[in-house]
């Protein structure tokens, strides 16, 4: 695959999944456009140009996996627009990539694209980048949203890449938010508890799957590795100069400094994913900006958040599902037929289905669900459906709830599992980021399912007969 977000740009424009807007207006237009069109089904990849202050060739891309196809495109995928299609494929492809990882490491080469500009010392200016401001709330223009932080444990060396938002405070200083317990936090921690500061690198701008993977919960340290391998191809490296963090070679802007420990400033409000400005603005680290690369007419990558569903839910909804199946399946929990992240409530209510085997099958399966990588983090229904339901069909899985389960016995409460001060219902301040969680059995009860009311079928020879007959009533 190619590494360049220009390629990406190319096939999804052949494909006919992009959408060119010029004149927009950093300070809110860019996140009104996009959560506009967001809304809208099958949202395709948007390009932003000649933004209000840029100058022309300065581009911002979001939406970039909005839909099945564009969302192929960005892994490399042959284009399949069917949801559930997809999910057979991304599940049986996920362990493959998972494990070829260790054998796709990226290659670190001398130069790459990404060095064309090169700023340092007084030539640093955050401000020379057509930063939104997304949602009207926000304590200031996010440059990082559609990011990569690149960040080295300090005692193991292995390297994380992950997505996490990044504010400007001025022309060189960025202030970030990773919330307890992310890979990216945890090196910063370890080099603050010795005063040390913390070098991080954030890449602004770059082939969508970097951000992608980015964004995902996986073990620590697989990302680069995961990239080439969902890639065929390593990503090439550049071991960066002032930090020694190797920064994708093909990004199109990247930008390095130092966290010092000790040293905080306002940090938000932000509009989250869910829907809200999940704290009000408060102290948080801040990098000291070293030096700047970026490419000739660089595109940035961003991400605006909304009311659900907006830009990144479809993404989140596949990709999240299909991990924690492929963990369903690491641990041992036999038929399971499907699972789905809701599109408005993402990793906040997770629906699986399964053929019951055994008494307490669905329990065991709600339970591995709900402290997945994806679902420990800020879960909090997980609802275990039987096989007949499809979890992405809203309708059925509220069917289901209403009538096969009895909250007396089906709903069993989890608590102090792990949150985040992104989570709405955690009064702030608060000292620790801890939520319940709902596991619902939603299944027929095991013990007497065979005797369990019979559904209503319409037969299928009876249907295709009053098609026939009826087929001009049933279809106008
Ligand atoms: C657009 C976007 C922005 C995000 N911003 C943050 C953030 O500011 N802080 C955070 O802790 N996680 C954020 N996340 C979630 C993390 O990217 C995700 O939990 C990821 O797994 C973190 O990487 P890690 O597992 O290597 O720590 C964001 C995700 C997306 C898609
Ligand atoms: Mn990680």
């Amino acid at each position: 695959m190619n590494w360049d977000v220009r390629d990406y740009i190319a096939r999804v424009q052949a494909a006919g999944q992009l959408k060119e807007i010029k004149g927009a207006d950093w300070d809110l237009e860019i996140g009104c456009l996009t959560s506009l069109l967001s809304k809208q089904d099958n949202c395709p990849a948007i390009i932003f140009d000649e933004i209000k202050d840029y100058p022309k060739g300065f581009r911002l891309l979001t939406a970039p996996t909005s839909n099945p196809v564009t969302l192929c495109i960005t892994f490399g995928l042959p284009v399949i627009s069917n949801t559930l299609e997809l999910l057979e494929v991304l599940r049986q492809k996920l362990p493959v990539w998972q494990g070829a990882a260790s054998a796709n490491l990226p290659t670190v080469v001398k130069s790459g694209p990404v060095m064309e500009n090169v700023y340092s010392g007084k030539d640093i200016d955050l401000f020379k980048f057509p930063t939104p401001r997304w949602n009207e709330l926000d304590g200031g223009r996010y440059i990082g949203t559609g990011d990569a932080i690149i960040t080295r444990d300090p005692d193991d060396g292995w390297t994380n890449v992950g997505t996490y938002r990044v504010m400007v405070h001025d022309k060189n200083t960025l202030g970030f938010h990773m919330s307890p317990g992310k890979h990216g936090r945890i090196h910063y921690e370890k080099l603050h508890a010795r005063g040390k500061p913390c070098p991080i690198a954030v890449s602004i701008g770059h082939h969508p799957l970097v951000y992608r993977v980015g964004c995902l919960e996986f073990s620590p340290g697989i990302e680069y590795g995961l990239l080439g391998a969902i890639a065929g191809s390593p990503v090439p490296v550049i071991q960066e100069d002032i930090t020694g963090l190797p920064i994708p070679a093909d990004a199109e802007a990247v930008i390095v400094g130092w966290c010092p420990p000790n040293e905080f400033r306002e940090e938000g409000p932000f509009g989250e994913w869910t829907g809200y400005y999940a704290s009000k603005g408060r102290p948080a680290p801040i990098i000291n900006v070293e030096r700047i690369y970026h490419r000739n007419n660089p595109v940035m990558l961003g991400s605006c958040n909304a009311i659900p569903p907006h830009e990144d839910s479809y993404y989140h909804s596949v990709m999240r599902s299909t991990v924690i199946y492929s963990e369903m399946i690491q641990a041992g929990i036999p038929d399971v037929r499907a699972v789905w992240l809701s599109n408005v409530g993402g990793r906040l209510l997770i629906t699986l289905s399964i053929k019951q085997r055994y008494a307490g099958h669905a329990k065991q399966a709600a339970l591995i669900a709900s402290q997945s990588t994806v679902g420990a983090y800020m879960g909090r229904y997980v609802i275990v459906v039987d096989e007949d339901i499809d979890p992405t069909d809203t309708q059925e899985v509220l069917w289901a709830l209403c009538t096969r389960s009895d909250p007396e016995k089906d709903i069993d409460i989890i608590r102090r599992a792990w949150s985040t001060p992104l989570d709405p219902i955690i009064r702030k301040p608060a000292t620790a980021f801890m939520n319940s969680r709902a596991i619902i059995d939603a299944c027929k009860p095991y013990e007497w399912m065979d005797e369990f009311p019979q559904e209503i079928k319409i037969d299928e020879a009876v249907a295709a007969r009053v098609m026939q007959k009826w087929g001009d009533i049933l279809k106008s």
